[in-house]
């Protein structure tokens, strides 16, 4: 009975990791995974990023994607995922404006210039469990780009945090991609404020190094900058 026991708590484990390959805008998915999103470390292992101030948690890419995404300002995106997302913890989605003269088809994203424009919060289920939006579903939560969001290519970064075991330092677990997207149609916003990756999150954020069995879910703090919402 040990035996079985370990068994099915090691694919219990590997079901539970996940990806993101494939951007959705308006309801219209990449058309093969990693077309425009860039394919990730993990593609094949699904596992995460443990350690917040590693190279890896920027993008976590072995490749620059093929192509371009357009995305009109105030557009509803999502990301497709390869598993259900069964772990708590906050999604959260950061642009990086590509500078002038580069290209989002191999821009790296280094420097100040990741600006956060969604995240969520928890509540409490019926069984006293904190939950998140888009907790158990096959896809990441839906989030709005800001109208005022000035057009030309960024880097899209989609991010869950699970944090299951991240009452453990470094066990909190980062599953991540980055997309290389046009934005049209946007507006005269000034987006702040900026992070880099890695550098915008510590091992220690209340965020990252947390108990969930210890805190109130309205007082849980998404690691990272300020939300900007156009
Ligand atoms: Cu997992």
């Amino acid at each position: 009975m040990r035996f079985l026991g370990s068994l099915l708590l090691v694919a219990a484990t590997a079901q539970a990791h996940y990806t993101f390959p494939r951007l959705v805008v308006n309801g219209k998915g990449e058309d093969k995974d990693w077309t425009t999103t860039r394919k990730t470390k993990n593609a094949d292992t699904k596992q995460g990023v443990e350690n917040a101030a590693s190279a890896d948690i920027r993008c976590y890419q072995q490749a620059n994607a093929g192509a371009i995404s357009e995305v009109p300002a105030g557009a509803t995106i999502h990301y497709v995922s390869t598993q259900q997302i069964n772990h708590p913890g906050p999604t959260q989605y950061y642009l990086a404006k590509v500078p002038s003269g580069q290209s989002a088809s191999s821009w790296d994203g280094s420097g100040a210039v990741w600006f956060k424009i969604a995240t969520t919060m928890p509540t409490v289920d019926k069984n006293k469990q904190m939950t998140w939006p888009g907790q158990n579903e096959y896809k990441t939560v839906n989030v709005t780009v800001p109208t005022a969001t000035p057009d030309g290519e960024y880097l899209l970064r989609v991010e869950h945090i699970a944090l299951h075991m991240a009452m453990q330092a470094n066990k909190a677990q980062f599953y991540l991609a980055c997309s290389q997207v046009k934005i049209t149609g946007g507006g005269s916003g000034s987006p702040g404020p900026m992070a880099t990756f890695p550098g915008a999150y510590k091992s220690t954020d209340p965020g990252i190094l947390v108990n969930l069995g210890s805190i109130a879910p309205e007082s849980y703090q998404p690691p990272g900058p300020a939300v900007w919402s156009g």
